[in-house]
């Protein structure tokens, strides 16, 4: 499961991808698609690292993807290849130029760049969905197919992104594999100038994310990579200084991780504690296959002690004391932050 970073030339995804991953990538210069893995930030998982005081804490990562800009003529169009690099990644990170780079061509317009980037996915999607309706036609294919794709395509007419339209009226079983992007989930990270990295969305801005059914967020990567570059204590006073909570980075990598659908259930010892990574949704027993592929099948039970459950009481035992350990068969539907102790028997 991977997150990319796109937009158009010179717009800080690869500063961002640096400082979240960690990596050197060269900025400034187009270059490669690059993978790299991203630690996902918790403060349960700080916290339960602190009671237990294991050997190992391990959080939950993700993997993100930065997808060069393309560089030239045409510079707000995507060609075949930069569309392709798109079309690989399962959620997007849109991330648009909102501070004044000399090196880059124009001012900077984070609400045009923004509308470019949704009219070309629009345009690329739209070109898709027709030709297979025209097909879907000739083959005489079943009516709800058809009617999938007459629905997506007038999604697509008015310019409305297809993840706007609701289940109940896209029967999206007919688009699997087709790489529609604007059915792609969207977090859209406003790269702002130094000296706003403080500053709420711009009104227009955020209305517009909104209507296009997407998450947003500002943040300053150059500012995101000098706070990386400094150690805990210098990083508060630096933070204050600009008149910021805490690094936006963090809530960045958070929203990206929610924006998949995934959420983090714990196990907690002496040994170990750990974030595991699910799909929402996701039951008891699949849950467990995450940890070892025996304790799917010999899954017994659960016994689940949810995130708030467990720090209101303090230890486990205080919770059984108190009753409130979940005895959960293989069809319970793990939550976020529950803390699982996985009974299994092979
Ligand atoms: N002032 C300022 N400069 C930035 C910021 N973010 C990136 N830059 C600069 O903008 C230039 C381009 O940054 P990159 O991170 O390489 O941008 P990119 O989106 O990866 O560019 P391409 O991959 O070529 O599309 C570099 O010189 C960065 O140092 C920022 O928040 N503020
Ligand atoms: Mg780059």
């Amino acid at each position: 499961m991977k997150i990319g970073l796109v937009g158009f030339a010179g717009s800080g995804k690869t500063t961002v991808f640096n400082t979240m991953t960690g990596l050197d990538v060269p900025v400034g210069y187009g270059g490669e698609v690059r993978l790299g893995t991203v630690r996902v930030p918790d403060e349960r998982i700080d916290r339960l690292s602190g009671i237990f005081s294991p050997k190992k804490t391990t959080y939950a990562e993700m993997a993100f993807c930065d997808v060069p800009g393309e560089h030239g003529a045409d510079k707000k169009g995507l060609s075949p290849r930069g569309l392709q690099q798109i079309r690989d990644q399962e959620a997007l990170c849109l991330v648009l130029r909102d501070f004044e780079d000399p090196a880059a061509d124009g001012e900077a317009d984070p609400l045009g760049d923004l509308e470019s980037f949704h009219a070309e996915c629009v345009f690329a999607d739209l070109e898709i969905v027709e030709k297979r309706l025209e097909r879907a036609k000739k083959e005489q294919a079943p009516a709800q197919e058809i009617a999938a794709f007459e629905a997506a395509r007038d999604a697509l007419e008015t310019e409305r992104p297809l993840r706007s339209v609701p289940e109940s009226q896209l029967d999206r079983g007919f688009f699997r594999g087709f790489g529609l992007l604007t059915d792609r989930p969207l977090l859209v990270a406003v790269n702002v100038d130094e000296s706003r990295a403080a500053d709420p969305m711009p009104e227009a801005l955020g209305r517009r994310i909104a209507e296009l059914h997407a998450a947003g967020l500002t943040l300053s990567a150059s500012v995101e990579s000098d706070i990386a570059a400094l150690d805990v204590a210098e990083q508060e006073e630096f933070l204050r200084d600009l008149g910021l909570e805490s690094s936006a980075l963090d809530r960045f990598i958070r929203t990206a991780y929610g924006l998949l659908d995934l959420i983090s259930f714990f196990t907690v010892g002496p040994d170990e504690v750990r974030a595991w990574t699910i799909r929402r949704g996701t039951h008891a027993r699949r849950a467990a296959g995450k940890i070892h592929s025996d304790l799917e099948r010999g899954f017994i039970r659960a016994e689940v002690i949810p995130y708030e459950t467990f720090i209101e009481h303090g230890t486990e035992g205080a919770v059984k004391a108190a009753g409130k350990l979940q005895v959960e068969g293989k069809e319970y539907v793990v939550g976020d932050g529950d803390i699982m102790h996985i009974r299994f028997n092979v």
